[in-house]
Order: C-alpha cells, then sequence, then structure tokens
C-alpha cells in the first residue's frame, strides 16, 4: 500500500513512521509513506497556504489551490489514482470497519488541515473522503493522519504475525481478557491458578468470559453492536 500525506508541517511524521511496526512494514516493502509538504505547492512567493475568510470573520482559510496542486501532483507520480481523505473533525469518525475497508486500498492520499479551516472546495471537489477520530478537538490533522497510518498499518498483510491476527479475531469484539506474566506472585498479588494449570481447553473458556465480563461492564455498547446479535434474535421478547 502506498500512503501519500501532505501537511504543512512534514517532519512531525518522521520519528513516528521511523519505528517499531510502521518502520518494518515499509522495510518488508509492505507500506510506502510520502510525505508533502503542502507550502511546496503554494502558488506566491511567501509560500502561504492560508487567507482571510470571504464574508469576514476571525481567522484565516487553507487556500483550496495548494491542495489541489499537491493531490495532481502527487497522483501524477502514481500508477494508480489514489483516494483522498481529508482529516477533518466534522469527519465520519473513523471505526475497525472503515480501517477494513481503507486497508483493501492501493493508494491513499491523506490531506490535513490546520487553523479555523479550510476552503469549502477541497471538501466538496477534492475530497473523496473525511474522517474524523473523534469528538475532541485537536489543533491538526497530522495526529489524526498518523493514528490511521497506524492503524492500517498493522491490517496490511503480512505486516503482523499470523498468531496476533488469530488472538484478535478470537475476541471478535470484545475487550483484552487479563493477561500475566512472571513472577507467579507479587508483593502478595497472584497469578490465577487456572493460568498454571496447563488445562488449555479451561484457560481458552476462562479467558473467554473474563473478556465477555470485562466488555458487559466496561463497554456494553460492543456486546449490542457486534457478536450477540445472534444472542438477542434467541430472545423471545428483546426489546
Ligand atoms: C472553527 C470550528 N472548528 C471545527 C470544530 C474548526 C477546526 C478545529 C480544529 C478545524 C480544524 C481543527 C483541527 N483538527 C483536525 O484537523 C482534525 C481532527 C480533530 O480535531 N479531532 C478529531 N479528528 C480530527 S481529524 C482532523
Amino acid at each position: 500500500m502506498l500512503i501519500s500525506i501532505i501537511s504543512i508541517f512534514p517532519g512531525l511524521f518522521q520519528s513516528v513512521f521511523a519505528e517499531s511496526i510502521i518502520k518494518r512494514a515499509q522495510e518488508k516493502g509492505l507500506l510506502e509513506i510520502s510525505i508533502y509538504d503542502l507550502r511546496d505547492f503554494s502558488e506566491d512567493k511567501h509560500r502561504r497556504v492560508d487567507d482571510y475568510p470571504y464574508g469576514g470573520g476571525a481567522g484565516m482559510v487553507m487556500k483550496p489551490e495548494p491542495f489541489f496542486k499537491a493531490v495532481r501532483a502527487v497522483r501524477e507520480r502514481s500508477p494508480v489514482k489514489g483516494k483522498a481523505i481529508l482529516m477533518s473533525p466534522q469527519g465520519l469518525r473513523l471505526t475497525q470497519d472503515k480501517l477494513k475497508e481503507l486497508s483493501k486500498e492501493k493508494h491513499l492520499i491523506i490531506l490535513c488541515g490546520h487553523y479555523e479551516g479550510i476552503d469549502e472546495r477541497v471538501r466538496a471537489y477534492l475530497a473523496d473522503e473525511e474522517i474524523s477520530i473523534g469528538d475532541y478537538i485537536l489543533t491538526g490533522g497530522e495526529i489524526p493522519a498518523m493514528v490511521l497510518v497506524d492503524a492500517l498499518a498493522r491490517l496490511i498483510p503480512g505486516v503482523l504475525s499470523t498468531s496476533s491476527l488469530e488472538e484478535e479475531s478470537f475476541a471478535c469484539g470484545l475487550l483484552e481478557y487479563p493477561q500475566y506474566t512472571r513472577p507467579q506472585e507479587y508483593e502478595g498479588m497472584c497469578v490465577p491458578e487456572i493460568l498454571l494449570s496447563g488445562d488449555h481447553e479451561k484457560i481458552r473458556q476462562w479467558r473467554y468470559e473474563e473478556a465477555l465480563k470485562r466488555t458487559l461492564k466496561l463497554r456494553p455498547d460492543l456486546l449490542r453492536n457486534k457478536g450477540l446479535a445472534a444472542e438477542e434474535a434467541r430472545k423471545p421478547d428483546s426489546d
């Protein structure tokens, strides 16, 4: 997968993409990330990418031309037409389902905004999708872009080991079961006996029940939206 990122702070991405799983995905040739400086596509000599809002009001608005020129340049350089994704607080909330869908794309072009906002024509005529990472206000789209890339990278086939993917399908939308490592007792706090029993079927069952209990307590919304559809249907008088 090719991911092109367009931002006025290209330097922000260097350390995040140079470590750990994203680094390995790139080294294995499974993921290629290119960062572009939006200012390189500015049309004026001061490399300005924002201007005063039509109709007046406080603050600045990001100009359309640098975004259009940048996306055009990125697409000319790529054999496949990239899907342009605008990171924006107004976008649809990013979910694991959306990530699965996006992970099938060959080329994504991520646009990061800033300031008070972006000229509406970028949203209307350039972006194929608009994505938010949640209902809180950040200073820009760079951290959301990193979130998107990080979450996508681990879905690319070959990036994660098959065992971690198996674990995930076992969990099927539940929170994680409790995990322990040595020592068996630490300052009076003990590892549950069952994990020391060697009975793998019992352990598997225990983990599933713990994950279910924890999800019911902390995130009952996950049970309603996901795996328990069948369970709900089974009840004679649901809702
Ligand atoms: C003036 C109204 N603001 C919208 C609520 C404007 C605005 C605030 C913050 C415009 C951009 C930003 C910067 N944030 C992002 O670009 C952003 C974001 C976010 O703030 N929260 C969650 N997801 C995202 S994706 C991009």
